[in-house]
């Protein structure tokens, strides 16, 4: 299946992907708001191993849980079992951990996909007037965003790892030279790794995360510098 860039997609059938472990506090919620987006047939939610009541939030709330058995486990194992659930054309990727998402913000973030007007559309958290302007314009990193399958699936399996999946799409999208839709999602913002698991060891993760993301590019990792060059020159900021 191909969907391509350059016109309206009547039809395309869409199905949230929503990776989550350990987050029962806000998955129910962020369920709800893939549900009412207009665009979504069925949320799937990939749960791995959570210790808490992740996969039953997620199902009350009439999400689809597939669950990863305890062992090797990551954000980007997790989306690709989501993926591999699925028969839709397009998925739209949403975190669990979301904070103030409703269907709206879903809806907006998919306009330009379902217009033909980008391969992929990403909605960014609102990190007020100054950073978003810089967010916007950064490499992006957002869990939030909707692409044809076939991006995914053109990822390979030796790069499915960890945080540095939304750089492998990224890298997709913008090698092929496709366009991009960023806009930010007002009032959305996440509840953060020392939110979840406390000061230091948030502080450890979100360390661990960075650092396998920096070294994609440094020193001489295997994303070329240009793809960004590609990227800003595909993107399209939305208002
Ligand atoms: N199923 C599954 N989900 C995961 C795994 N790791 C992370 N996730 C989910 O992926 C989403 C994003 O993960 P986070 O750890 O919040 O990462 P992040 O939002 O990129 O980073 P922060 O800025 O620190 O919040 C959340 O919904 C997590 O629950 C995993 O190993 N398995
Ligand atoms: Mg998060």
């Amino acid at each position: 299946m191909s969907v391509p860039h350059g016109r309206a997609l009547p039809g395309v059938t869409l199905d949230v992907v929503m990776p989550a472990r350990n987050e029962a506090t806000t998955v129910g919620t962020n369920v709800a708001a893939a549900q009412g987006c207009r665009y979504v047939r069925e949320v799937i939610v990939v749960d791995d191993a959570s210790s808490d009541a992740t996969a039953e939030q997620a199902s009350a709330a009439g999400a689809r849980v597939v669950r990863r058995e305890a062992g090797v486990g990551s954000k980007a194992l997790a989306m690709a079992t989501g993926v591999a659930a699925s028969d839709a054309e397009a998925i739209l990727f949403v975190d669990a951990d979301c904070a103030g998402l409703t269907p709206v913000h879903l809806d907006e973030v998919c306009v330009p996909f379902m217009e033909g007007r980008a391969t992929m559309s990403i909605g960014f958290f609102d990190y007020g007037r100054f950073w978003n302007w810089v967010v916007l314009r950064c490499p992006p990193l957002s869990g939030e965003r909707v692409v044809p399958r076939w991006v995914f699936e053109a990822v390979p399996a030796t790069k499915l790892d960890g945080y540095t999946i939304e750089v492998r799409l990224n890298e997709v999208i913008c090698e092929a030279r496709l366009r991009t839709s960023a806009r930010i999602m007002e009032g959305v913002q996440h509840r953060t790794k020392r939110a979840k698991v406390g000061r230091r060891e948030g502080l450890r993760q979100t360390w661990r995360m960075y650092k396998s993301l920096v070294s994609l590019l440094i020193p001489l990792g295997d994303i070329r510098w240009r793809t960004y060059w590609f990227y800003l020159r595909g993107l399209t900021i939305e208002r």
